[in-house]
Parts: structure tokens; sequence; C-alpha cells
């Protein structure tokens, strides 16, 4: 004779079995559904934005600056598959994935007979290069460095980007190994404080009284460096960003970013975003 509470005890034990399976499966399921894309239409996958900025990676508010410079219908997924290159933001169109922001530029280019650079003479184009290089290979590494290694146990950071601790310690983990490859994560952190400052200096410099990076019209790589620029406005509390803006430092940088965000950002803050927005966004008009 078996006793009663050891029955109910199997019962139990093999409902959550069978209970845990199916929601393993479910979900297993749910990520190999394929979502079928709109034909002829760019989709663009980001990871999901937060309530304050479109994105908290400067490569996808640069692409979608892009795609809204160059005025090109495009249809937003926000998810965490990175491209083909482990990458994001990364684009698929007709089945075709391009991944690299500046790739996806170029390839967009052509396949739509675009150019937003067609009003710069050559040696301006270099200068712009050279611009968009120093602000996502160098000032890059140190503002994400400033962001999720040194103001790390900022609270400030998790308002600003509400995803569980154990993404958070993550990123840093992956920034860390990577800023060491690439070098500038061998510095202290006043040195690599040093090297950012002197690229925003650099670059308020350049633009100085100018509307747009080459003057009174932007051209492609102003999505770069508005890109780079509204990054340096969503940083936690301790970052020296923080203090470059209450400081009022670089006045130029501020009014720059508050123009190309008029101008290409109508919805830049979505107060009544819902935590966590995932999948294919409707097409905005
Ligand atoms: N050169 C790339 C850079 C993209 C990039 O670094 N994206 C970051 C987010 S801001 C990323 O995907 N990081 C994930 C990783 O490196 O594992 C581009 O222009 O798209």
């Amino acid at each position: 004779m078996i006793p009663q509470n050891t029955i109910s005890q199997w019962t139990i034990a093999t409902g959550v079995a069978v209970l845990t399976t199916a929601g393993l499966l479910f979900a297993f399921l749910r990520c190999r559904r394929k979502t079928v894309y709109p034909e002829n239409m760019i989709i663009l996958h980001l990871i999901p934005r937060i309530r304050e900025a479109p994105n908290i990676s400067p490569f996808a508010i640069k692409l979608e600056t892009f795609l809204r410079m160059a005025k090109l219908p495009y249809q937003v997924e926000y998810t965490h598959k990175m491209s083909p290159k482990h990458k994001s933001p990364w684009i698929t169109y007709n089945g075709e994935a391009v991944s690299d922001s500046q790739f996806i530029i170029e390839y967009l280019n052509k396949k739509f007979d675009v150019d937003c650079n067609s009003h710069l003479p050559d040696e301006q184009k270099c200068i712009a290069r050279a611009m968009q290089k120093m602000v996502e290979e160098n000032l890059f590494w140190a503002l994400a460095l400033s962001r999720f290694v040194y103001s790390y146990s900022d609270p400030s950071l998790r308002q600003l980007i509400p995803v569980p601790k154990i993404i958070i310690w993550r990123i840093k983990r992956i920034l860390l190994s990577q800023t060491y490859s690439q070098g500038i994560g061998r510095h202290s952190r006043s040195e690599v404080e040093h090297i950012a400052m002197g690229d925003l200096k650099a670059l308020s410099d350049f633009i100085g009284e100018k509307k747009f990076l080459m003057g009174d019209k932007p051209c492609e790589t102003d999505c770069a460096i508005f890109g780079i620029i509204a990054v340096t406005k969503q940083m936690p509390k301790s970052s020296f960003c923080t203090k470059i803006i209450e400081d009022g430092i670089f006045p130029n940088l501020t009014a720059y970013f508050e123009r190309m965000k008029d101008m290409y950002w109508p919805d830049w803050v979505a107060p009544d975003l819902k935590f966590p927005t995932f999948g294919l966004q409707p097409l905005k008009d």
C-alpha cells in the first residue's frame, strides 16, 4: 500500500516536470519560429530601445538616422539576435542579411541610388571620413568603458538601461576583453577620459559655428557623429560625460545634437514604452 502523501508528492512532481517541459518546448519553438518579413522592405534589426532615446547603440542611431535622412522606408525589429558578424545593428532586405552600419549604408546607397554626400567635394569627404573613424573607432570605446565598466556599480546605469544586472555584467566582461585587445582598455580610467575629451574637443572645434559637420547641409557622416553624441547624453551620473554636460563644456555639440534630433527624430523619446519591447514594429508613416 503506497502512502497517500507519497502519491500526491509524485503527482506534484510529475505536474511540475510536464509544465517545465512544455514551457521549454514552447520557448524553443517560439525562438525557432521564423518571422515573415514584408517583401521589398528594409528590416532594421536593433537591440530594444529605451524610453529616453531610440537606442543605446550609437551604430543603431547612426543607421536609423541615415534611413530617415535618405528617406528610405524601413521597419524596425527589436531583437537580441545579432548579425551574421555577431554585431548589432544589421538589416535584411528580401531575405538578404547585411552586417555593419557602414556596409549597410553603402549597400543601401547602391541599391536605392542614394548619395547623402553628393554636395561634398572629395577633400571634404576625406575629412568627414577621418572624423567618423575618430568617433567610431576611438571615442566609441572610451564611451563604452565609461558607461559599462567605470560606472558599472552606479545605480543610475540600470535606471537608464533597465535590463537584469547579469546582462550588464556580461556586457562589462565582453567590453573588458574587447578593449584590452583593441588597446584602449590597457589605459587607466583617467587616461581613457583624457583620450575621450581630446576627441570631443576636436569634434567641437571642427564643428565650431557650423550647423552640421561639413556646413549648412547634413551629410552621411552626420549620422555617425550624431549617434556618438547621443550616447554622451545617455550616460550614468558618475560618467565624465555627465560632468561635461553639467559644466556646459562643448555647448556647440549640444546645439548640434538638438538640431539633428529636431530634424530627424520627432519620436526621440518613447514615454509609454513597455519593457521589454521585442518583435517587428509597425511601419511608421
Ligand atoms: N562596426 C560595427 C560596430 C557595431 C557594434 O560594435 N555594435 C555593438 C553594440 S554598440 C555590438 O553589437 N556589440 C556586441 C559584441 O561586440 O559582442 C557597425 O558599424 O555596425
